[in-house]
This record gives C-alpha cells, sequence and structure tokens, in this order.
C-alpha cells in the first residue's frame, strides 16, 4: 500500500503586528486557547512582546504578540512601537493584522498609520501574511473590498479573513503561516511550553487588565503594576524540578494557594484616590475580578493582596521603565 509521504516539520517565529486594537492579543490567545494576553476595548492594551507557542503534530510556531503601531509620544509609547518594530527583524514570517469592516459609504480606508507599518513590514523583506480580522462583525459581500484595498499595498505572502473572536478561520490563517516559517529537524521549544512569561509577569498583568478595563480615562494608560510577592509555598504538588526558565507550561494547574501582593503604580495622587475608589470599592472590584481570572489560569486558589503607589512620571523615567520589565531584553 502506498503511504502518504510525511510533510516535514517545520519550526518558526512569527510577528503579529499591526495598529492598535485590530486583534492582535483576541487572536494569540484564541490559538493558544489560554487568556496569556491581555485584551481591552482600549489601544495600547499589550506594552511588551508576548510569546505564545503553538505546537501541532507537523508545526510549532513561535509567535509574538506585540504593542500596536502608532505614532508614539512619550518615553513609554515610543518604546512600545520599538519592541514591534524590533520583534519585525527578528522572527522568520510576520502577520500583520487590519479590521474587516468599510466605511458607511463601502470605501476601505487605508490610514497613514497603517500604510507606514506596511513599509515597515516590507523593510524587513520577511514573508507577510495579511490577516483581515474581526471577519465576525463584518458582511461577507464587505470583505472582498477590504481584501482588494490591501492587496496592492504589498505582496503578502498569503491573504486570510478570520475571527479571533469566534475563531473561525484561525486554523487556514495557522496553515498560511506554517508554509512561511523554515522546515526544522526540530521544534524550537519542547511541545509543552506556551509562553516565556513567568507566572508572576501574568498574575501583574492580569491586575493591569482590570484597571483597563474597569478605570477611566488617563487611568489605563498611567497605571503599571508591579508584583512584589508570589508565595507558593501552599501550592500542592510542587513540580519535580524547579522551574528556573519561568516558562510557563500549559497544565501546570496544581491546586493549593497562590498568595499574591501587588502594587498598581499611578502618576498622581488624584489617580490614586481614582483607582481606590469610595471606601476602597473601585480597588477591591479590580482585586476580585482579578483574583478570579489568576485562579483560572493557576488552577488553584489565589490570595491577592493590592495596594495603590504613586510614583511621579514612571512611564516618561527609563529606569522605571526597564524595572516594570517594559524595556530591557524582552
Ligand atoms: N468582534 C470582534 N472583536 C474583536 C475581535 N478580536 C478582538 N476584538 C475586540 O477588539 C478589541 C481589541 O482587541 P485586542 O486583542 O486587545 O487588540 P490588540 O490591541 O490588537 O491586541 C477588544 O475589545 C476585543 O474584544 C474579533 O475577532 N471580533
Ligand atoms: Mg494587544
Amino acid at each position: 500500500m502506498a503511504r502518504k509521504k510525511q510533510n516535514p516539520f517545520r519550526a518558526g517565529f512569527v510577528a503579529i503586528v499591526g495598529r492598535p486594537n485590530v486583534g492582535k492579543s483576541t487572536l494569540l490567545n484564541r490559538v493558544l486557547g489560554e487568556h496569556l494576553a491581555i485584551v481591552s476595548p482600549r489601544p495600547q492594551t499589550t506594552r511588551t512582546r508576548i510569546l505564545g507557542v503553538h505546537s501541532g503534530p507537523d508545526v510549532q510556531l513561535a509567535l509574538f504578540d506585540t504593542p500596536g503601531l502608532h505614532r508614539a509620544k512619550g518615553a513609554l509609547n515610543k518604546q512600545m512601537v520599538e519592541v514591534a518594530l524590533r520583534t519585525l527583524a527578528e522572527v522568520d514570517a510576520v502577520l500583520f493584522l487590519v479590521e474587516a469592516g468599510t466605511g458607511p459609504d463601502g470605501r476601505v480606508e487605508v490610514g497613514d498609520a497603517t500604510r507606514w507599518g506596511i513599509e515597515e513590514v516590507a523593510r524587513s523583506g520577511k514573508p507577510a501574511v495579511l490577516g483581515v480580522s474581526k471577519m465576525d462583525r463584518a458582511p461577507r459581500p464587505s470583505l472582498l473590498p477590504v481584501i482588494e484595498a490591501y492587496r496592492s499595498l504589498h505582496a503578502w505572502a498569503e491573504i486570510v479573513p478570520f475571527s479571533g473572536l469566534t475563531g473561525e478561520n484561525v486554523d487556514v490563517l495557522l496553515e498560511a503561516l506554517a508554509r512561511h516559517v523554515p522546515e526544522s529537524d526540530e521544534p524550537l521549544f519542547p511541545p509543552d511550553v506556551m509562553t516565556d512569561q513567568a507566572e508572576r509577569q501574568l498574575a501583574a498583568e492580569y491586575v493591569r487588565e482590570q484597571v483597563m478595563l474597569q478605570t477611566r480615562q488617563e487611568i489605563p494608560y498611567a497605571a503599571a503594576v508591579e508584583v512584589e510577592e508570589f508565595d507558593e509555598s501552599g501550592r500542592r504538588d510542587p513540580p519535580p524540578q524547579p522551574r528556573s526558565t519561568g516558562r510557563w507550561k500549559s497544565g501546570d494547574k496544581r491546586g493549593g494557594l497562590v498568595r499574591i501582593a501587588a502594587s498598581i503604580l499611578v502618576e498622581r495622587e488624584s489617580q490614586k484616590a481614582i483607582v481606590i475608589g469610595k471606601q476602597g470599592s473601585m480597588l477591591k472590584q479590580i482585586g476580585t475580578k482579578a483574583r478570579e481570572n489568576l485562579e483560572r489560569l493557576l488552577g488553584c486558589k489565589v490570595f491577592l493582596a493590592l495596594n495603590v503607589k504613586v510614583e511621579e512620571r514612571w512611564s516618561e523615567r527609563d529606569a522605571a521603565l526597564k524595572r516594570l520589565g517594559i524595556w530591557g531584553e524582552r
């Protein structure tokens, strides 16, 4: 009996880039089936690049979620855009995302920032797949003009409409990306590794996500979160080896209790008052929701103690950005 020729194994790094809010983080989470990257309706939710590893039978894609490409003002924003551009230079392939949907007159407007992003993709010289996101909210016939508008702007390797929210066509998108990463004898990461983010970092991000979702005006952009204590001595069944790599593996849901103490940094006393809320109500709400989400992620009980600190102009100071992990090795 003739046996089907096996596909060669492929493995590579892929940068997910695009304007803020196009659905980069939602896609990464959908691919991994875990809430790894935080998501909010606000732009600039993602501040660092986040590695998520997708391992299939004949492919491994190491996907970097990146901060959105935008006109950056201030040290924090400049650093975020820098991270996205640097990631472009380091990967095997690029997934550039734009949103489905047309204007009320049926026309497709390609903004200047998007054009600039596409130029950067071209400059990288990497094979680039165009992902047209949020297809769930665009009527089918409206997809074609969007695809047409972008087709002429770059020699895309492939164009795939998809929805990170419903998961529609995400498999097709992954297959398209797999065709543009190199053949490889071995995977880049052990197949059970999902990210290089330590649980401690994830805890900080989960708290920041609730600040983004529950506060208004300037607070989301003025806030950062620092975990001061992550005590897992109360966790059940410690793993056989210390996880010195800090890599978080899915399936690490071991029961028991983790105690976390974290500070929410803001830039002014007035902002501190808002984050604390009347008789602590806002801080309580942020803490409750973040704790529930963390319990789901870690698979154990979580004791989460939050406080709010003022650190003037942290977002303008390089040292603070480094300390908070926004600038540096990542
Ligand atoms: N309808 C719909 N909304 C989406 C989809 N993907 C993301 N969103 C929403 O768009 C907003 C920004 O998403 P996010 O993943 O944070 O975008 P990012 O800034 O590119 O990482 C959030 O409110 C998401 O819920 C999608 O496929 N369909
Ligand atoms: Mg994001």
